[in-house]
């Protein structure tokens, strides 16, 4: 039974009890229906509903989305429980999402406890809310407040559901409060259909139009919940509600709405095997080696969730940055209403900077974010094991270099493990976890537990030059050049991707990161690099000429008064000199051609790093590229998004462009693969098992 009635009295308590979030699937739906029935039968007073848990319902039962709706659906259950006689109470703990605020807004009151959330998250899955909740809503809170909560998809506090007239009351004890509503009361109280609908207020509808269009370009559902919304004003409930199902439906068959499930489940899925939970070691003490950007933002990550953290400097000069470094990043939690003063103080109780690798004694973690260099990285781990305890695993915060080779430095490499945090480290979700060749199974299930203490998605990640993440970046790039020295322009090239769906363009994305790392890395394999492959000197040429980015004033772009980006003349100027250099004749490339070009390289390289197995699935590639790469979540990541266009046709357009350069677009053999055996790549399984 996944909803429970009982009877005190003449109250009917209803309890969806469905763990582990109360998701409404049909068995609920059924349950739920069933509900109203008994209450009548039983000619009780009042039902009280409540979730089973510390949830109250977290929505539809997203899993049940990809098959064809089966009945009763939720609109019949909850449009049942508008008009029975027996009036509806809501008495919400915790979350009470999509369909789950949507049974609320059925039911005649709403109470909720304090910490108790509320809201529409259904565009996060590429949906409107589909029972109610676009018809429902305008009505108890009005069209702005409406608007706001539906595409925001951001769900409310208790005090602000109060303030919003969307709930009757708040109390500790929700259920208590709806027992002691005064039955006379609740005989009074106007349910939202009897409620007269909002004024359609133009201004209002086109602000809210505004916002989804700078907010969520290229996403359908906030702007078609806008439309459903505004047409539903002017009409009875039952044909707004008709309009509702009518767009839910269509969008939850829809691409982007699959695309938005896809990495929603890839998100959730992203944890630790049960083979490995019991195995994990999680420290209380962690030591931080280097006080830079990315030490202080692990730091200060760290610091977030509790740990104690030491961090580890050269020389004094270097503890007083660190410190400042972390100070800073309190100092802007502080001011965005992150943090408040109380845990700032306790975040700074907690840390400590310091030279004295002797200070770190009792730490059982170390996360070295030490200058990208081998030597200087064997020197640290050299140092970490001679201070930590024999047991502490030692990690390294590396983006490109050999694990393997790292944790040679050390006497025992089972010790060792790659945590690949993304900048800002406090703020980015994806942990790369490198997995080395002797890293132990405690050091990874070490590795999960602590990317779920940070809140972080953690990918296992193999052996190679950029691991998952940067390896992909750096084809990405190789192919960007290689069209900047072909015909196409950085501005081109970032609208195109743009228009894709990137916030940022892979140019405007390098000017904020600095020319001068990539750089380092493309003379770090000078000594590697395949002679075969045509190397495209342009950013070479930028950094010649001291065009680091935005820090320098200028990169790909010009920065003039250090913020506003301007295209910069000179820069297309190296792109024709080079050409003309290297006896290129330039082609005007479309927008769609430079698109079609950097996602092929990418699908390509990234079917490689699965072939090779780097990465574990395909999903885990998708988890990489969203939450680490910008690339459009709403797309459902770099494989879910190759495999809507298909194996057969990219193996087709990869042949094409093989023709020009047979070393730069070498078809990936898992591509073949898939081809051959008619599969797709998310079900594809690398060689590694
Ligand atoms: C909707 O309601 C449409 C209606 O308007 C119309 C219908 C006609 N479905 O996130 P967690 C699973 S659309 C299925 O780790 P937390 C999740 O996969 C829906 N499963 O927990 C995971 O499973 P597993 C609108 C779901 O405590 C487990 O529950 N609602 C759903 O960190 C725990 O999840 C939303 O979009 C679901 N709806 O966070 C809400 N939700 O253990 C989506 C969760 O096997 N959910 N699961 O990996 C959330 O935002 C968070 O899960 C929540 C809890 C905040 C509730």
């Amino acid at each position: 039974m996944t909803v429970n009635m009982r009877r005190e009295d003449n109250v009917g308590y209803v309890e969806i009890d469905n763990a582990p979030v109360n998701a409404i699937g049909l068995s609920v739906r059924a349950g739920l229906l069933d509900a109203v029935r008994w209450a009548e039968e039983q000619n009780l007073e009042r039902v009280i509903v409540s979730g089973k848990g510390a949830m109250f319902a977290a929505g539809a039962d997203a899993r049940e989305f990809d098959a064809d709706p089966v009945e009763p659906h939720l609109p019949d259950a909850l449009n049942a429980i508008e008009d029975s006689f027996v009036p509806w109470i809501a008495a919400i703990e915790g979350f009470a999402l999509g369909g789950g605020a949507e049974i609320a807004l059925a039911c005649t009151m709403r109470f909720m406890a304090p910490s108790a959330r509320i809201g529409f998250p259904e565009v996060n899955l590429g949906v409107i809310p589909g029972a109610g909740g676009t018809q429902r809503l305008p009505h108890m809170v009005g069209l702005a407040n409406a608007l706001d909560m539906i595409t925001s998809g951001k769900p409310i506090t208790a005090a602000r559901a109060m303030e919003t007239g969307l709930i009757h009351g708040i109390d500790d004890d929700p259920m208590d409060a709806a027992f002691m509503v005064n039955g006379e009361a609740l005989g009074s109280v106007v349910s939202a259909k009897e409620l007269p609908a909002p004024p359609l207020d133009e201004s209002i509808v086109q602000a809210a139009r505004d916002q989804v269009h700078s907010k969520a370009a290229n996403q359908k559902a906030p702007l078609r919940a806008i439309d459903v919304i505004e047409s539903g004003l002017g009409k009875a409930l039952i044909d707004g509600l008709a309009i509702e199902r009518e767009a839910f439906l269509e969008l939850r068959n829809g691409e982007q709405a699959k695309a938005l499930r896809h990495i929603f489940f890839a998100e959730r899925g992203a944890k630790a095997p049960l083979s490995l939970v019991a195995q994990a070691v999680i420290p209380e003490h962690v030591a931080v080696v280097g006080g830079g950007t990315m030490g202080s933002a692990i730091a200060y990550a760290l610091l977030n969730c509790g740990f104690k953290v030491t961090l580890l400097e050269n020389d004094t000069a270097g503890v007083d940055r660190a410190k400042q470094n972390v100070e800073n990043i309190i100092a802007a939690s502080l001011k965005r209403a992150f943090i408040n003063e109380q845990s700032a103080g306790e975040k700074r109780a907690r840390f400590t900077a310091t030279t004295d690798y002797g200070e770190i004694a009792n730490a059982t973690l170390a996360i070295e974010a030490a200058f990208e260099n081998m030597e200087v990285k064997r020197f640290v781990f050299h140092a970490l094991e001679s201070a930590l305890p024999a047991h502490a695993i030692i990690a390294s915060n590396t983006s490109y270099l050999d694990i393997n080779q790292l944790a040679l430095a050390v006497k025992d490499p089972t010790r060792v493990v790659g945590l690949h945090f993304f900048a800002p480290a406090h703020i980015m979700k994806l942990l790369e976890i490198v997995r080395g060749e002797h890293t132990s199974a405690t050091a990874i299930a070490s590795a999960y537990a602590l990317a779920k203490k940070l809140r972080k998605i953690p990918v296992v990640v193999g052996v190679c030059d950029g691991f998952v993440g940067n390896r992909i970046l750096a084809r990405y790039r190789e192919a960007a050049d290689t069209l900047l020295i072909d015909g196409s322009t950085p501005w081109e090239i970032d609208e195109a991707m743009v228009e894709f769906g990137y916030a940022m363009g892979p140019y405007t994305a390098q000017d904020l990161s600095g020319l001068d790392i990539a750089h380092a890395n493309r003379r770090r394999q000078d000594a590697t690099r395949d002679p075969a492959r045509r190397y495209i000197p342009i950013a070479d040429r930028m950094v010649e000429l001291g065009k680091l980015g935005r820090k320098s004033g200028a990169g790909w772009y010009r920065y003039p008064d250090g913020v506003s980006r301007v295209d910069d003349p000179i820069v297309a100027d190296i792109g024709i000199e080079e050409a003309h250099l290297a006896g290129i004749s330039r082609v005007d490339y479309s927008a769609s051609e430079i698109r079609e070009r950097l996602l092929l390289a990418m699908i390509n390289e990234a079917a490689n790093i699965l072939h090779e197995g780097i990465a574990q699935s395909a999903s885990d590639i998708d988890l990489v590229t969203v939450f680490g790469y910008g690339f459009p979540r709403w797309r459902g990541g770099l494989m879910h998004y190759a495999d809507t266009i298909g194996a057969l046709n990219i193996v087709d357009k990869l042949s094409k462009l093989a023709e020009e350069d047979a070393v730069a677009w070498k078809i990936s053999p898992l591509l073949q693969e898939c081809v051959e055996v008619n599969k797709t790549l998310a079900s594809a399984l690398n060689d590694a098992g």
